[in-house]
């Protein structure tokens, strides 16, 4: 029997890393060939087409890091793989996870998967996490979802996955939607068929604009706020509270940088749920905000609304297009 071929993209993160030294720091030093030692079973599941990116720690990646791994991973696609697995950090795995989904069309598996206990540490989930990828990856039960974040047996849509906990294994949840499915034995059970799609086009370069990202706490200042909007930036996500609503006081600012042609996109710093649009009436609620001229985000945390407005303005798609996310 011909086994799946599978391209795997090593992108550094815990689930790469290592200590030198007994008890000592970490950092993402092992490739491919590292990974795959550590599961042995493997070799009988896939035939792995290894490609290894840049090692980095997920908190130094960058849009445009993300979108090379985008083309790498098509590249991977084009030459007729049956799936992709990537390994990535856990800090910004949901970012990749969300760019790849907005810059890819939906086709055969793309499931990343990382680590929370690096590989020198007693009961590392990575190549447990590992093996479920590649199961995952070679299932066509999975095709067509769009790209898929695995870990702790659970998988989870790359539109709803965030990292909840620092430090267990359990870190991931999708709180606005659930799982997608489940590993048990080695087979990948899907419960549910995604209505949405992310997918916008591939731009040539995330490198051309930014998109400032503002969270909103009681009583802050109008400083972060303004340094965003000094930045003259293509846009900026306010991760504001609640159901999308505005401290006050900061609503001159607001207006100011809306006269400006800055798009303003509100999302919430709530973790599930969508932007309200028709319930507060209040200065600074979200019909306030709406008249105000800024655009709510609907259903997508602040981190990837960031992402979707930055591959959307590099694309020339209207802001108000791109949202509500629904
Ligand atoms: N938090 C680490 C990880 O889980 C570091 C990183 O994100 O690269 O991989």
């Amino acid at each position: 029997m011909t086994l799946p071929r599978i391209h795997f993209i090593t992108f550094g993160g815990t689930i790469s890393s290592v200590s030198t030294v007994a008890g000592g720091p970490v950092e993402p030093t092992l490739d491919a060939a590292g990974i795959v030692a550590g599961v042995p079973q493997l070799a009988d599941l896939v035939q792995i087409e290894a490609s290894d990116f840049p090692a980095y720690a997920s908190f130094a990646v960058t849009p445009q890091n993300m979108l090379d791994l985008a083309r790498e991973a098509k590249r991977g696609i084009d030459n007729g793989c049956a799936g992709v697995v990537i390994t990535h950090g856990t800090d910004t795995i949901e970012e990749t996870a969300y760019l790849l989904a907005l810059t890819l069309p939906r086709g055969v598996p793309i499931v990343l998967t990382g680590a929370m206990r690096n590989a020198s540490q007693t009961g590392s989930e990575g190549p447990a996490n590992l093996l479920t990828a590649f199961q995952l990856a070679s299932s066509p039960a999975a095709a067509g979802l769009g790209p898929l974040v695995v870990a702790n047996d659970e998988i989870h849509s790359a539109r709803f996955v965030t990292k909840l906990h620092t430090s267990k294994a359990s870190t991931f949840s999708s709180p606005s939607a659930g799982l997608l499915g489940e590993l048990t034995e080695g087979r990948a059970d899907i419960w549910w068929q995604p209505r949405w799609n992310d997918y916008l086009g591939l731009p040539a370069s995330l490198d051309g604009h930014r998109v400032e990202l503002v969270l909103l706490a009681a009583g802050v200042s109008d400083v972060t706020l303004r340094a965003a909007a000094e930045a003259r930036p293509a846009g900026i996500v306010i991760e504001a509270t609640g159901g999308g609503h505005m401290l006050p006081p900061l609503l001159p600012l607001l207006d100011e940088i809306v006269a400006a042609g800055i798009p303003v996109v509100i999302a919430s710093r709530g973790i599930a749920g969508a932007t309200l649009e028709s319930t507060y009436g209040m200065v600074g609620g979200e019909i306030d905000l709406a008249r105000r001229g800024t655009i709510a985000v609907g259903r997508l945390n602040g981190q990837k609304a960031r992402l979707r407005l930055l591959v959307g303005t590099e694309l020339g798609l209207d802001p108000r297009s791109l949202f509500p996310v629904r």
